[in-house]
């Protein structure tokens, strides 16, 4: 019995992918293998607990798999101990405030809309609402080669308000990340240092980016970013958060499993096995090496094509671009739908100090482990660049409204528009033979 209605979306999602350029810089294309083993038979599997000490039977097979995702992850990172349970990266952070803090404890983290993340205490998520967040900004125009982070005023805010756990790591951040000086100035007020490396774990991992773990206490993770495995979450614990706290791995485990979550998918522990055993062959050191050169001619063209990115550079897999002086607040929407027409995927963005909100935001975010994962190189990312430029031309007599209740409107006047320029037609043509060229695994 074949349920056809979602059968057809799951070939329309496959055609989508294979026909467009993913520049989500959260997204990538697992391997054949990694979504082989998400669909196996251990999909089917309960095994709440942890190896060994489970609370059902018949786990000799679930015990292995999630052993030998341990294993890999520790060597990969350089940890003592790994846990490889958390469904995904919001509840691994949420399992790292229950195994730290209580709640009404001080937590200090990038500001989501200084391209932070939700779970880093913004007002909304839960770690917002059952702790008391401290957000640190970073600046907006820097010279080249300056951080954006003004690490004074960090310090400053670490000082005054004395927080329990500190996170270092962001969803829209071009930069690597100085976790050495996160390090002095968690280590100045006692606090907990949390590196959230779901972003660039797989530059981590591959040696194109330098490792947080000398200098934190807790390291977590998503694994379908850069690390190309299926979604799913890490916690790691670092020799030094094991010498600040001796029980810091089992408070771990215990806020996964029993605190925040039952039985572990175990088919998606497999998964994450198999891409780390991916991320172990030499090849992955080529692939992080290469999302980063690319990332950085993208940044190179859309400089040159007069765009404003903030902090004028890529260090990583992804840029953020300022639209503001370009085509003016909230242009992130237009540029948005504009590329999704021509079957280019990213997604906007706030910018720092953003002068409209998180759903009118003023920039958009891409990268390019996606498109790295292909096979495209630097001469591809020229291409996507210069076409990137050419679509947003279109957006430039655009202007979104001041006013809250004119948007909805003038944003459907705006895609009725642009529905009709026969030339962004040609480009959507252009990008479907240009990524049918580069097939997805
Ligand atoms: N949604 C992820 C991202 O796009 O960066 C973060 O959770």
């Amino acid at each position: 019995m074949k349920d056809s209605t979602i059968y057809n979306l799951v070939k329309k999602e496959e055609k989508r992918q294979r026909e467009g350029l993913e520049m989500i810089p959260s997204e990538n294309y697992a391997s054949t293998h990694v979504r082989a083993v998400l669909s196996s038979y251990l999909v089917n599997k309960y095994s709440e607990g942890y190896p060994k000490k489970r609370y059902y039977g018949g786990n000799e097979n679930a015990d292995e798999v999630e052993i030998i995702a341990q294993k890999r992850a520790k060597k990969i990172f350089k940890v003592p101990h790994a846990n490889v349970q958390p469904y995904s990266g919001s509840p691994a952070n949420f399992a790292v405030y229950m195994a730290t803090c209580s709640p009404g404890d001080t937590v200090m983290g990038q500001a989501l809309t200084a391209g932070g993340h939700l779970t880093h205490g913004h007002n909304v998520s839960a770690t917002g609402i059952f702790f008391k967040p401290v957000q640190y900004k970073v600046r907006r125009s820097i010279s080249k080669g300056e951080d954006l982070f003004d690490f004074d005023e960090i310090r400053k805010l670490a000082k005054e308000h004395k927080p329990k756990l500190i996170w270092v790591g962001g969803t829209a951040h071009p930069l690597i990340f100085n976790y050495k000086k996160f390090g002095i100035i968690a280590d100045e007020v006692g606090a907990y240092l949390v590196a959230d490396i779901a972003h660039v774990a797989g530059l981590i991992a591959g040696g194109a980016h330098p490792s947080p773990v000398p200098y934190v206490h807790i390291v977590t993770t998503t694994t379908h970013k850069t690390l190309r495995g299926p979604r799913g979450g890490l916690i790691m614990v670092t020799e030094k958060g094991l010498k600040k706290d001796p029980d810091l791995a089992k408070k771990i485990d215990r806020a996964v499993f029993p605190g925040l979550q039952g039985g572990p998918h175990d088919n998606q522990t497999a998964a994450i096995a198999v891409a780390l055993y991916e991320v172990a062959q030499p090849s992955f050191k080529k692939y992080a090496a290469q999302i980063v050169k690319n990332s950085k001619v993208l940044a190179e063209t859309l400089i040159e094509g007069g765009l404003t990115l903030i902090a004028g550079r890529s260090e990583n897999h992804l840029l953020l671009v300022d639209l503001t002086s370009t085509f003016g607040p909230g242009a992130g929407v237009f540029a948005q739908k504009i590329l999704d027409k021509v079957g280019i995927t990213l997604n906007k963005n706030t910018v720092p100090e953003e002068p409209m909100s998180p759903y009118y935001p003023s920039g958009v975010r891409m990268g390019t482990a996606a498109s790295t994962t292909r096979g495209m190189k630097e001469k591809e990312m020229v291409f996507i660049g210069k076409t990137i430029v050419k679509t947003l031309n279109f957006i430039k007599k655009y202007r979104m409204p001041a006013e809250k209740e004119k948007r909805t409107e003038y944003i459907k006047n705006f895609e009725n528009e642009i529905g009709k320029i026969k030339e962004l037609k040609q480009i959507r043509e252009q990008i479907k033979k240009f990524a049918l060229r580069f097939p997805i695994p």
